[in-house]
């Protein structure tokens, strides 16, 4: 090796850094109309929960103004916000679901 050879650098692979799509949050709003019985309906058939995590989604919401629902992708997330959204309003509810992303 003479003085002028450079040494190669090791090639070391780096992965590429994919940004990890944020998750989305479905939450409930509280309202003063729609049914106590008629949420758990809405939350057990769109979110497939049981009637006890329906019941105790709605109860915090009712207290508390919102409840997370579920997490996850944002399409998902809009999807069954609005089928859920929906179905409040075919049976003349104010029900609403929205999303916002996670922190
Ligand atoms: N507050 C409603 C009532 O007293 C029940 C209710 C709970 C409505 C949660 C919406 O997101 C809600 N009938």
């Amino acid at each position: 090796m003479s003085d002028n050879d450079v040494a190669a650098k090791p090639k070391i692979k780096s992965k590429p850094k994919l940004e990890r799509p944020k998750l989305y949050k479905v939450m409930l709003v509280n309202d003063d109309y729609t049914p106590r019985e008629f949420v758990v309906v809405v939350l057990k058939a769109v979110f497939h929960m049981s009637e006890e995590a329906g019941y105790r989604v709605m109860m915090t919401a009712h207290k508390f103004g919102t409840s997370v629902v579920v997490v996850c992708a944002r399409d998902i997330a809009e999807t069954k916000a609005k089928e859920a959204t929906d179905l409040g309003k075919e049976a003349g509810y104010p029900l609403m679901f929205t999303t916002e992303p996670e922190e």
